[in-house]
């Protein structure tokens, strides 16, 4: 395959040398996420488990220790280093390639230490102001998802003219202030931030608008997994919304469509399905 896909610049060859989208396993290290909360909150569950999602075909892993469940309570910065530093430790020195999923700047750079090679925060930088200065500092990818707020006054700001447009707006406004604080834009990730303020309705436009939200210029992240818009999806004929492990088969068919458009990452929980539509994708776009 050629060299197609574009990646963000520092992250290892293994990973910039495929043409294809990557595949991000979540790994909540916490006792309430809404879809796995509780499942890997022990260190050696949560290592044990970033091994089993490696070898399902996860490109990278996305360790984080608060929960961003819609209203959600805040975790206590020591709490989240306690959460997450061993796991990231351990799972970077196995040699994967690991995230942090953390909108505290003190967190982030804790993490870099600890060998984490991207700093998620799905604040954009806007939760900490101090975050991208850490970013620039770090030299390492930095992912900025589209937010208005903590897990507790997300669902009432969801008001949008026109979603895509707004969201763009708002991401490269991102992307503004963490180039005048010098961070490198090879360095930068956007994410529409799905589900984040976003009522059901309005995450299609955005899934829709992938191609456009990549042509804003930087590579892209698609974070679908298990949310409530496919809940709502993929309701009984009662209407009671699928179970988060219930929307697993539409997160991947997601993943698959996503990839077609041209998303350099996809962030799942059920890794292997994800894993097969990259590879899909890739191979559709190839013979072309
Ligand atoms: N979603 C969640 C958490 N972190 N990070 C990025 N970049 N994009 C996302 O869409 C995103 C994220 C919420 O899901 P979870 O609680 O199941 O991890």
């Amino acid at each position: 395959m050629t060299g197609a896909m574009a990646h963000p610049g520092p992250l290892p060859a293994a990973l910039t040398e495929l043409d294809r989208t990557l595949v991000m396993g979540v790994l909540n290290v916490t006792p309430d996420s809404f879809s796995d909360g509780g499942s890997w909150f022990d260190p050696a569950a949560a290592i044990a488990h970033g091994h089993d999602l490696l070898t399902q075909g996860a490109d990278i892993l996305d360790v984080g220790g608060e929960s961003t469940r819609p209203g959600a309570p805040r975790v206590d910065q020591t709490e989240e280093l306690r959460r997450v530093i061993p796991v990231i430790s351990e799972l970077a020195k196995a040699g994967a390639v690991v995230s942090v999923d953390t909108t505290r700047a003190d967190v982030a750079r804790a993490a870099v230490s600890a060998g984490a090679q991207i700093i998620n925060d799905v604040s954009g930088g806007l939760a900490d102001r101090d975050m991208p200065a850490v970013a620039a500092e770090s030299g390492k990818v930095f992912i900025a998802m589209h937010w208005r707020g903590h897990a507790t006054e997300m669902d009432f700001r969801e008001d949008y003219d026109d979603v895509l447009a707004d969201v763009s707006a708002e991401l490269l406004a991102r992307v503004a202030r963490l180039l005048e604080v010098g961070v490198n834009p090879r360095q930068i990730v956007l994410d529409p931030g799905l589900g984040f303020s976003k009522i059901g309705a309005n995450n299609w436009p955005l899934l829709a608008h992938t191609r456009d939200l990549a042509a804003l210029g930087f590579p892209l992240l698609v974070g679908a997994s298990r949310k409530r818009f496919l809940g709502q999806l993929m309701a009984g004929p009662d209407g009671t919304a699928a179970t988060p492990t219930e929307r697993d088969h539409a997160t991947a068919a997601i993943s698959a469509l996503a990839a077609g458009a041209g998303a350099w990452c996809v962030r799942v929980h059920d890794v292997a399905p994800s894993a097969a539509a990259v590879r899909v994708a890739a191979a559709w776009r190839a013979a072309y």
